[in-house]
């Protein structure tokens, strides 16, 4: 057997092995998908770049299953870097080697080499998506999926009569990943994008899109289900279709009580599922994304553009020289009208879809996400002697440089991890003011997580702090898991009397959300999902700059209640590849760029 054949019996054998693994617990249908991922190039803006896409597609591919479904995707990377694939919002029970955050839960997927994963649908019912989870690749490299209802069950209202996906992106005319490397070695501000796109396209008011501008064909008098994905880098996103009202129904993978709107506010990360009724004269409407910036008024250096794809209706009229503009749409600053929709988010809790809070509290924490400084005196980006960072509790989150975290906890391997990320922050001052005692701002790195014995009930408080002027909404994902936000508020936490407020009867469930800016966040979970579980901020700036850490979720007694056997065929560390999340090397590159105006 030549070593071709033997490669590909062993992968063969592998996945035989995966389905052997997997049949006494699947449920629902099984689904394969092939991804292939290789360079493609794209013109937008005037401008031909060649960038990585899966099946050729910007989005990528549609995964389309129903509630409880297993899906193989065989991902056979092409192009020139290690690539890793995340199924956001999947919660993967007892499976965390096909969850995808490198250097988390897997090594890179090497250039010329296939690795499938096995994603496991359990309680997930709407609209998730999929993303890649290596450095700033998930730009061009992301898709929706699909969670339909279970075969012989319906949605908890009026079945739509058709359903649209509108992924929302962002576009980075330059090469993002020269850009993002050199940010990252001097210490500079990480780039904006330079438009945002509907379904691939910046619409009618960029330069060199007007041809290509994404159109949406309606029938009047129908009900139509929108899928929005917020697969957009680093900004939380308003969105509004001229002169028609949004209901929303869902988030994140789960039902919500139904929002009547006439704009979202939707956060990278998330999705929401919106009803939207095709019921206004026949003509042409503009759909608009507009980025949403909670950060101080002063940082301005963000994208201002105003993306449009079209609602074109089916029928006799008279096509107007512009359609109209959403006049709902909020302006870029607009923390009032992004704070009131949010707020309104509650989940459906009824009897067929209810909540389980955990009330019996056994593990809490408190956690500060902040921006930093960390000390580097011959960088050159930003700030004297430090470049920028980020950290929760402190921590400024690096990855391990030689193998996983999963990987290194599954087979007692120490040095690539330790165990103490903290359950309070280092010192308490009043994170929200406005000034701070000197140094309070300096964080230091680590690769610290949080241990977590199965079935504990968790509450986290995030609390946001205003250090170096940024304070801002901070999307914060949790990998593994959803989880109920049970409180929101603005100012520091107080423990004595914020509690009494938290929602207990129907806090929304998701795996996305924000943190407020100069405000705080209580979330629960039931830690019944072992494994490692990434836990970051999904603003990709953030990420790199270090807001992340990880859970480790112990097994529970059982086998069902055990971390399953990995894959025979994980990528390996063999190759070491550089990451664009700062490890332990990356600052001892030399120094290039300039000072710029920071934003965060
Ligand atoms: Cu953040």
């Amino acid at each position: 057997m030549n070593s071709k054949n033997m490669y590909t019996m062993i992968e063969y054998l592998g996945i035989m092995l995966l389905l052997g693994q997997s049949f006494c617990m699947v449920q629902g249908d099984v689904h394969f998908y092939d991804f292939i991922l290789r360079e493609k190039n794209f013109t937008r803006l005037c401008k031909t770049k060649s960038m990585l896409v899966v099946n050729e597609s910007f989005p990528g591919p549609v995964i389309r299953i129903h509630k409880g479904d297993t899906v193989y995707v065989n991902v056979h990377n092409q192009g020139y870097y290690g690539i890793t694939i995340h199924w956001h919002g999947v919660m993967q029970p007892r499976n965390p080697w096909s969850d995808g955050p490198e250097y988390v839960t897997q090594c890179p997927i090497q250039p010329g080499t296939n690795f499938t994963y096995e994603v496991i649908f359990s309680d997930e019912e709407g609209t998730l998506w999929w993303h890649a989870h290596s450095d700033w690749t998930r730009a061009t490299v992301h898709g929706a999926i699909i969670v339909l209802p279970r075969v012989g069950s319906t949605y908890p209202f009026a079945k739509p009569d058709a359903e649209e996906i509108l992924v929302l992106a962002a576009w980075y005319t330059g090469d993002l990943k020269e850009l993002v490397d050199e940010a990252l070695v001097t210490g500079n501000d990480l780039p904006s994008s330079d438009a945002y796109t509907i379904n691939g396209e910046p619409g009618d008011f960029c330069a060199c899109s007007n041809e290509m501008t994404y159109r949406w064909m309606v029938d009047y008098g129908k009900t139509y289900l929108l899928r929005v994905v917020n697969a957009v880098m680093n900004a939380e996103i308003f969105y509004a279709v001229a002169e028609h009202n949004l209901t929303v129904v869902g988030m994140d993978g789960h039902y919500i009580k139904p929002i009547s709107t006439s704009y979202i506010m939707v956060s990278p990360g998330q999705t929401m599922d919106i009803l939207f009724k095709a019921n206004q004269s026949v003509g042409q409407y503009y759909m608009a994304v507009r980025h949403y910036s909670s950060e101080d008024p002063s940082v301005t250096a963000f994208d201002h553009v105003n993306t449009t794809a079209i609602v074109e209706y089916r029928g006799n009229y008279t096509i107007p020289s512009s359609p109209e503009f959403p006049s709902t749409l909020p302006s870029y600053l607009d923390f009032i009208s992004a704070r009131n929709f949010t707020n309104r988010i509650r989940s459906l809790a009824n009897k067929e879809y209810p909540v389980d809070v955990p009330l019996n509290i056994t593990k809490r924490m408190f956690i500060t996400v902040s921006m930093n400084s960390l000390y580097c005196p011959t960088c050159t980006g930003g700030l004297d002697d430090a470049i920028i960072a980020t950290s929760m509790n402190n921590i400024s989150w690096v990855n391990p440089s030689t193998t996983d975290v999963l990987y290194a906890y599954y087979r007692n391997i120490s040095g690539a991890y330790t165990s103490d990320f903290p359950d309070y922050p280092p010192s308490f001052y009043n994170f929200t003011g406005d000034e701070f005692s000197e140094n309070i701002d300096l964080t230091v790195q680590g690769t610290k997580v949080k241990v977590l014995n199965y079935g504990e009930e968790v509450e986290i408080v995030f609390q946001g702090t205003s250090l170096l002027s940024g304070s801002m909404n901070h999307p914060m994902h949790l990998h593994g898991y959803s989880f109920y936000v049970v409180g929101i508020g603005s100012n520091n936490f107080d423990n004595e009397t914020d509690p009494k407020g938290f929602n207990l009867v129907d806090p929304p469930e998701v795996n996305t959300f924000g943190v407020p800016k100069k405000g705080w966040l209580a979330i629960r979970f039931l830690a019944n999902n072992p494994g490692v579980w990434f836990w970051h901020c999904h603003f990709d700036r953030h990420l790199s700059w270090g807001m992340n850490t990880a859970f480790i979720v112990k097994n529970g007694a059982t086998t069902e209640t055990s971390i399953r056997q990995p894959p025979v065929d994980m990528p390996t560390c063999k190759v070491p590849l550089k990451s664009w999340i700062r490890s332990d090397d990356g600052l001892d590159e030399e120094e290039t760029g300039n000072k710029t105006k920071l934003g965060y």
